[in-house]
């Protein structure tokens, strides 16, 4: 049997990966792939306790090591109980964030830099890296506005521009830098135009023969 693939998600706040999301399965489906939807921080019990540590204002003073070791430990979890299994039993898996989300926002955000991110990615993940990255890119204040009708924002929603400005600039730097695996998508427009640039994305990594 061959190994499944793997894509994820990326992007700002309000960048639209909820609706991304669906798009993708819906591709999927209707070539007869049944995907394993899953997100990060999440996807198992521990990752999603982890999650809750990440989001939640209490811990507003958490220090940025911490924060990035709590990710790469939910991240182990669901590396080694759901991604891994699936994609060896020939699954395809499509992951709401994963490691780019990293890179952006502890190695961007936070300020810990890339060789930090990158040493971490490599003990947790041994070879591991998603097969395509979708990216929605959006400008801050544009995303910042569509997410602004939550009415309780978390931790990571409660941060200033700058924090969202640096995670982006790293999320267009790597999508320049892994041109193989990353696609920038436009996701500045109307949901039908980004759904069409998805699909588009999608056809030229995996053909419509798929
Ligand atoms: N995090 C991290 O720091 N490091 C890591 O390694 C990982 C994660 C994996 C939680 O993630 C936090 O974890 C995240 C980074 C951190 N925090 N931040 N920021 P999350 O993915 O759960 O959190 P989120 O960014 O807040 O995502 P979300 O709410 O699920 O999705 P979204 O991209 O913001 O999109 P949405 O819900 O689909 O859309 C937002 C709104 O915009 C909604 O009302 C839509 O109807 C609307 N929308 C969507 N598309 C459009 C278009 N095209 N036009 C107009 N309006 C639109």
């Amino acid at each position: 049997m061959s190994r499944g693939r793997f894509i994820t998600i990326e992007g700002l706040e309000g960048a639209g990966k909820t609706t991304a999301m669906a798009a993708v399965e819906a591709w999927l489906q209707a070539r007869g792939i049944d995907p394993l939807m899953t997100r990060e921080p999440g996807g198992t019990p521990v990752g999603e306790a982890v999650r809750g540590l990440l989001l939640d204002h209490t811990y507003h003073g958490m220090t940025a090591k911490a924060e990035a070791l709590l990710v790469f430990a939910a991240r182990a979890e669901h590396l080694e109980q759901v991604i891994t299994p699936a994609l060896e039993a020939g699954r395809w898996v499509v992951s709401d964030r994963f490691t780019d989300a990293s890179y952006a926002y502890q190695g961007g955000g936070r300020g810990l830099g890339e060789a930090r991110i990158e040493a971490l990615e490599r003990w947790v993940q041994d070879g591991l890296r998603p097969d395509l990255t979708l990216y929605l890119d959006v400008p801050v204040a544009r995303g910042l506005e569509r997410a602004a009708t939550r009415s309780d924002p978390d931790r990571f929603e409660s941060e200033r521009e700058g924090f969202f400005e640096r995670a982006r600039g790293v999320y267009r730097r790597r999508c320049a830098e892994h041109p193989e695996r990353m696609r920038l998508i436009d996701a500045s427009g109307e949901v039908e135009a980004v759904r069409r640039r998805i699909e588009a994305a999608l056809a030229l990594s995996f053909g419509e023969s798929e």
